[in-house]
């Protein structure tokens, strides 16, 4: 199994492992996901380190990229869908493809995307079409007459009719016409949400009831809220709130909900490669679940996100599933390259992480392999499901070793992990692995 990984790495260069974030190359803001052939496709923006100073402090975006993934861990980078240089009605310096969509409708991809059209202020939306989900994407000369505002978002309705929502001063709708190019109605300005700034509309259908969901500042930064419809215009009714703050202050959140192989997911966004810049955010993925009523259950983010992880590949326990309360921090490996993820540092014995659902396989592996080090000596051991697996003394020079011991319980299926200090003062933990 892990050489095939290998191979597929080295044969697609864009194949990437992840927990939360998601994706670990580049900056992936505002993820909108779609089930399309079978698969889970991707269509964030792009955050860049701004390449022009007038916008060191605002979000910069020159370009999108679309992945997928078929377990939501493994993500292929299709790379570049769509640039501000090639779309003709894009003003092409102005760094401003935000939050995009892409839907499936008579045979083809429509990708709507906002942006500022060259020589206006503000932004249109507009269209781009493809035969296949990650493009090529054709864009249309022109912007999509009557949208001023950003953030588009398209349902399709079970009796063939289609709706973009987009956030101008406030949220609105209108119907497409069947060409998915151009209004067929007059947009409205939807009643019935919450005072204060809102953006970002996402909109499903579940049951017979329509969801509007949307990141709404009800304090200090957004919030994901959401509404419930018998109709995809509304009226709608305000019911609560999907996620809270951002614990970290990162002042956007952007979203998306799709059900996926029987389960619900949110997708949405943090600033976690950047976290001294909010603009430059990741993508992340938590399971959703509703009440019997079709209401939404609150979601408390993880780092753990979603999705089995194979035992042959690395492991990053910093994205653990739970933790002692004490003894463990989690911090950059290298706070100057934040892409190069994190570690878990143990400092007091007895401090454990828990990681879930890594699969073993039908054989049990015979080793392990960490990446640890440790500055006054340190002993780490490794359960499976209460189970010893290893222990793994760390000698006292501080620096990186690539360490292993032989798995002393046999283990297979999908099972969860502990690893512990069991023994001296600390250690800090980058990844492990099974062979
Ligand atoms: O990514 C740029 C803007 O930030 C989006 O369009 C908003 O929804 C917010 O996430």
């Amino acid at each position: 199994m892990k050489h095939l990984y290998y191979l597929i790495a080295l044969l697609f260069p864009g194949y990437l492992f992840s927990q939360n974030p998601i994706i670990s190359h580049c900056f992936t803001a505002d993820p909108t996901a779609r089930v399309f052939e079978g698969k889970v496709y991707m269509y964030p923006s792009h955050d860049i380190v701004s390449p022009v100073e007038r916008l060191n402090d605002w979000f910069c975006m020159e370009d999108y990229h679309v992945y997928s993934s078929e377990n939501l861990v493994d993500w292929t980078d299709h790379g570049v869908i769509l640039s501000q240089e090639n779309v003709r009605w894009v003003e092409p310096e102005s760094y401003s493809m935000w939050a995009p969509d892409c839907v499936f409708k008579n045979g083809k991809y429509y990708f709507y995307f906002p942006s500022q059209p060259k020589g206006r202020k503000g932004f249109s939306v507009g269209v781009a079409v493809a035969e296949h989900p990650a493009g090529p994407f054709f864009p249309d000369p022109e912007p999509i007459e009557g949208i001023s505002g950003i953030d588009p978002c398209v349902l399709n309705d079970t009796d063939g009719k289609s709706y973009i929502y987009w956030s101008s001063k406030g949220l609105y709708v209108a119907q497409l016409k069947d060409n998915m190019r151009e209004l067929s109605t007059a947009p409205v300005q939807i009643k019935g949400l919450p005072d204060g700034f809102k953006e970002g509309p996402f909109a499903f259908e579940r049951d017979g009831k329509y969801y509007l969901t949307f990141p709404w500042v009800r304090k200090n930064t957004e919030t994901l809220a959401y509404a419930m419809s018998d109709n995809p215009t509304g009226p709608f009714e305000f019911k609560g709130i999907i996620m809270d703050e951002s614990p970290t202050e990162c002042w956007t959140n952007h979203h998306s909900i799709v059900e996926y192989k029987g389960q619900w997911y949110l997708f949405y966004h943090h600033n976690d490669y950047s976290p001294h810049f909010d603009k430059n955010r990741s993508a992340r993925i938590d399971s959703l679940f509703f009440n019997a009523d079709g209401t939404i259950r609150k979601v408390h983010p993880t780092l753990r996100g979603v999705g089995i992880t194979d035992a042959r590949m690395k492991i990053q326990i910093d994205r653990y599933s739970e933790t002692s309360r004490r003894g463990v921090k989690i911090q950059p490996v290298d706070s100057d390259n934040m892409f190069e993820g994190w570690k878990s540092c143990f400092s007091s014995k007895g401090a454990w992480l828990k990681y879930n659902n890594v699969d073993f396989g039908d054989k049990s592996p015979e080793e392990i392999k960490l990446r640890v080090r440790s500055v006054n000596g340190g002993k780490i051991g490794v359960l499976s499901a209460g189970r010893k697996l290893a222990e793994v003394e760390i000698p006292a020079d501080g620096t990186w070793h690539i360490l292993t011991a032989p798995v002393a319980t046999p283990v297979t299926g999908i099972s969860n992990l502990e690893v512990s200090l069991i023994g001296g003062k600390d250690a800090e933990t980058d990844w492990l692995e099974f062979d």
